[in-house]
Order: C-alpha cells, then sequence, then structure tokens
C-alpha cells in the first residue's frame, strides 16, 4: 500500500527519530472551526518540543497521507463533506478517490503500516450508554486488539458507558494502563469512580511493555489513559447533567450510529459555553507530550 509521507516523516524514519501518530476525525467532527485548526498545529507543536515528530494521518483525494502540511491540515479542518473512517472505511474511501479523516481505529491502521508504534489522541470510542439496545460499540475496542499500537487518550470519553467500556476491553485482552493515578480518567474528568485494571508512572515501564507485548508475540495495541492535568479538568459531578442532557436530545432527535459522538460533543460544547473545548484541547496537548516521551523511550529500547 502505498503512502504519501510528510517531507518532516521521511526525514524522521532516515534518522531514526521517534514518530507519534496523531488522528484526524478529531479535526474534523471532535472539534468546531477556527478551533480544531489552531489545536491540530498546537498538537503537532508539542510533539516537535517534546522530541518527536508528529505524523497526523488523513486520506486526501484517495491518497493515504501520513504527516500533513501546514496547507492540507489547514483545509482539512474547513472542508466539507469529509467521511469519518473506520475501519471499515477506509478501503472504500481509497477506492472512490475521496477525502477522509481517520478515528482511532483507522489511525492505529494506517500507523502500523507506516511502523509507527505511538499514537496520541483525545478519548477512545468505546461502548454507548444503552448499547443493551443498540449495539453501538465502537470499532475503536476491536482495533486495540488487533493492531499493535499504543494508544495514548485520556481515557475513553465520559458521554460513554465507561464500566461497559472496561470490560470489553478486558474481554479482547486490551491493557488499560491508567498514568500516575489508582482510577480510571473520564476524559474531562480526572475521575471515574472505577479503578485501573492497570497503573504506570512512567513513560518507560509503557514502552517496556509495549516492547514486550511484541516479544511475546500478541498482535494487539494497549490503551494508555492519561489524566487530563489537574488545573483543566472540569469535575465528574458537574458535567454528569449535561451530559445526561446531550445524550437525551441525541436521543429524542433519533442521532445513531457514526453521527452519535460528533453530535454528543458538538452539543457539551454548546452547554458548557465552550468549557469542554478548553478543557479537550489540554488533554490532547497533555497526551501529545506524554506520547512523545513513550515513543522516544521505544526507540531508545529499539536501538540499544
Ligand atoms: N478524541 C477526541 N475527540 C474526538 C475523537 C477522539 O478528543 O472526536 C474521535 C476519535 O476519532 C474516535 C471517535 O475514534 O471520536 C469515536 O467515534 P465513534 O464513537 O463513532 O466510534
Ligand atoms: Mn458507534
Amino acid at each position: 500500500m502505498q503512502l504519501v509521507l510528510s517531507p518532516e516523516v521521511v526525514a524522521a524514519r532516515a534518522a531514526g527519530k521517534p514518530i507519534v501518530a496523531l488522528e484526524s476525525t478529531i479535526i474534523t467532527h471532535g472539534m468546531p472551526w477556527p478551533q480544531n485548526a489552531e489545536t491540530a498545529r498546537r498538537v503537532e507543536a508539542e510533539v516537535r518540543a517534546a522530541g518527536a515528530v508528529p505524523a497526523t494521518i488523513a486520506i486526501i483525494a484517495g491518497r493515504i497521507h501520513v504527516g500533513l502540511t501546514e496547507d492540507q491540515l489547514t483545509a482539512l479542518a474547513q472542508a466539507k463533506d469529509v467521511m469519518k473512517l473506520s475501519r471499515a472505511d477506509l478501503a472504500a474511501c481509497l477506492a472512490m478517490g475521496r477525502t477522509g479523516a481517520t478515528t482511532v481505529a483507522a489511525t492505529m491502521i494506517v500507523a502500523r503500516l507506516a511502523g509507527i508504534e505511538v499514537f496520541a489522541t483525545g478519548g477512545i470510542g468505546g461502548v454507548h450508554r444503552g448499547a443493551e439496545l443498540s449495539f453501538d460499540i465502537s470499532a475503536d475496542l476491536r482495533e486495540l486488539s488487533e493492531t499493535a499500537v499504543t494508544v495514548v487518550s485520556a481515557g475513553a470519553k465520559a458521554i460513554l458507558d465507561l464500566p461497559k467500556t472496561l470490560e470489553v476491553l478486558e474481554t479482547l485482552g486490551v491493557p488499560v494502563i491508567c498514568v500516575g493515578q489508582d482510577e480510571l480518567p473520564a476524559f474531562w474528568s480526572r475521575a471515574s469512580g472505577l479503578p485501573a485494571p492497570l497503573r504506570m508512572d512512567s513513560a518507560g515501564e509503557i514502552a517496556a511493555a509495549h516492547v514486550a507485548r511484541g516479544a511475546l508475540g500478541l498482535p494487539g495495541g494497549q490503551l494508555v489513559a492519561n489524566p487530563i492535568p489537574a488545573a483543566d479538568e472540569i469535575p465528574r459531578a458537574e458535567l454528569a447533567p449535561v451530559i445526561a442532557q446531550a445524550l437525551a436530545e441525541a436521543e429524542a432527535q433519533g442521532i445513531a450510529a457514526k453521527a452519535v459522538t460528533p453530535f454528543l460533543l458538538q452539543r457539551i460544547f454548546e452547554l458548557t459555553a465552550g468549557r469542554s473545548l478548553a478543557a479537550n484541547i489540554a488533554l490532547v496537548l497533555n497526551n501529545a507530550r506524554l506520547g512523545a516521551a513513550i515513543a522516544a523511550e521505544i526507540a531508545a529500547r529499539r536501538a540499544g
């Protein structure tokens, strides 16, 4: 499969520098213009400042891009009619020559093809509330069990059913590593009320576990749940009624399938007068820093 690498990614590969993959659905379907473009640029800058090279992944006019130029990033952030690509949609988007943004699942697939082992995002998709009736379980979960990429997140989005999401991850054999605390973080909030399945306190340990999984011949990746910095969080109790209202509106309006997560994020943004977006931006930046540190630790282990 032919990949279009940015000049920065080409140079990083030649020099053996650590690379961090970044997704594009968060840009096209997760945040409003113009904050989406500004955030994408800041996240890339954060990765560079931490000593790694960013590779934002997207499909542009039927070609897979690993690393975007400034102009491509800005165009994508403003584009209409961009497909939201998960595992099911990736090949179709290429075949139709269309432009699509990669979710966590699709970004993992492309990162793996490009030999990139670490990917930083905001929050993964998971088991939606009411999934026992809707069957809405994100393809991100199965991808984590199949594709050997370490995904740095702030947990699963708090709009989801977090206990069920943890159960599915456990069933699929996906390690959920909480960073620096014994509780699973909940995206905009540090607390979820759920115990951490695994806890690690350093990028080195997370990198060592990533390398050990490869040595064991285990096919899947790791989910790192990195709590949002305390100064940026929205406490869980404050957010709970907002999430409940957004979920009720989604239900009343019959929002389903791929549209659910973008609808909920947009409504929570409106209902919190932009606070949820500020928190989302802060947690993605925080994950970019940790992702760069993990990528550097993995590169050091591969070199040594
Ligand atoms: N992280 C964010 N905002 C987002 C996403 C992640 O901070 O919008 C995206 C990711 O692309 C993830 C998707 O894969 O939300 C989940 O969509 P769904 O629930 O439809 O699987
Ligand atoms: Mn879904």
